[in-house]
């Protein structure tokens, strides 16, 4: 007998979205799964590149706005955010809604890292508390509603713009999951990198120092890592254009060679034609007007939207009606 070892829950999700992923015609992979411990470091190096001015537009905004944008959310407020991600840009919201009440803090991350760097990083403020969710966005944010007392207004911080990584249909499906969770009054914190200049966008996706190309690279190194396969990284390379029709970025890898790679967790053998591409994110951008019809069309209306003055980044608050 040959021992394969043990599949955790895990590696099973994991293994089956791969095996899905990667049997469809357009193959694909999930963009969740570029961030394992590798990929997360990986972007926040990502963070740092003067070609990727996109987390740097949303923190100065919240630095310089956070008073602001707490005035706009009257009452006593509890916070809940969708991905605890580093915690920085949260901090200014914290302090700010600090200086008027005792304030309870709940971050929601599927992974246990995240949170863990979200307590040491925010656990001290004064007059805050922590209690950290490890679960899916909606299903965290359903207990921390279970949560609130009578007259607590939920604040829901969804920071980063991830809401770019979903497909606008799916996007807007999404919101209103959330909405539904939530009570009039109620508000949402939305951050949205907005349309710009082609040449920037890709260059932010293509920088020459080649990280963002290793954080899209890793996602087959944790293929090899968790599932035992053999991808050469070497038979692929990173390209990122920008779709003008649906105006998002599409991450890929593409096939150098024909080639086929086995795969032994996922149960597959895959095959690739010369050229032939693995489809691993979009990063959808948006227009400002946009931003507020979705609103209406989620069960919001849109209170205020602050604008980056460098990097074209909008905060967005929502109010649920
Ligand atoms: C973390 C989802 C906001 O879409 O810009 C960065 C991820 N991908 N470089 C983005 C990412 C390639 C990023 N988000």
């Amino acid at each position: 007998m040959r021992i394969e070892g043990v599949i955790t829950p895990a590696t099973a999700s994991f293994a089956q979205d791969v095996r899905e992923g990667l049997s469809k015609p357009q193959k694909e992979l999930l963009s969740k799964y570029l961030y394992d411990d590798i990929g997360s470091e990986l972007f926040e190096v990502i963070t740092l590149l003067p070609e990727y001015g996109l987390t740097r537009a949303g923190q100065r905004l919240l630095k310089k706005y956070a008073g602001a944008i707490v005035e706009r959310v009257p009452g006593h407020v509890i916070v809940a955010e969708l991905g605890s991600g580093s915690g920085k840009k949260t901090r200014w919201i914290l302090e700010a809604l600090s200086r008027r009440q005792f304030t309870r803090y709940y971050p929601i991350d599927i992974s246990g890292a995240a949170l863990a760097r979200s307590r040491s990083e925010l656990g001290e403020i004064p007059f805050v508390s922590l209690v950290g969710f490890e679960r899916d966005y909606l299903d965290g944010l359903l207990e921390v509603a279970a949560r609130r007392h009578n007259g607590d207004h939920l604040m829901v911080l969804f920071l980063g713009s991830t809401i770019g990584n979903f497909d606008r249909p799916a996007g807007e499906a999404f919101l209103r999951e959330l909405r539904a969770l939530l009570r009039p009054g109620d508000s949402l914190l939305l951050a949205t990198d907005l349309e710009q200049p082609i040449h920037e966008l890709e260059l932010a996706y293509s920088d020459p120092l080649g990280v963002t190309a290793a954080f899209n690279l890793n996602l087959l190194a944790r293929i090899n890592r968790e599932l035992d396969a053999h991808f050469d990284l070497k038979n692929f390379e990173h390209l990122a254009p920008y779709n003008t029709q649906e105006r998002r970025i599409e991450m890929h890898l593409r096939a150098r060679v024909a080639h086929s790679v086995e795969i032994p967790k996922a149960d597959i053998e895959v095959s690739f034609r010369e050229g032939e591409t693995i489809w691993t994110e979009s990063s959808h951008k948006f227009a400002l007007d946009e931003v507020r019809a979705m609103a209406g069309r989620t069960g919001f209306r849109c209170e205020a939207q602050w604008v980056d003055g460098e990097w074209p980044f909008a905060q967005n608050l929502w109010i649920a009606t």
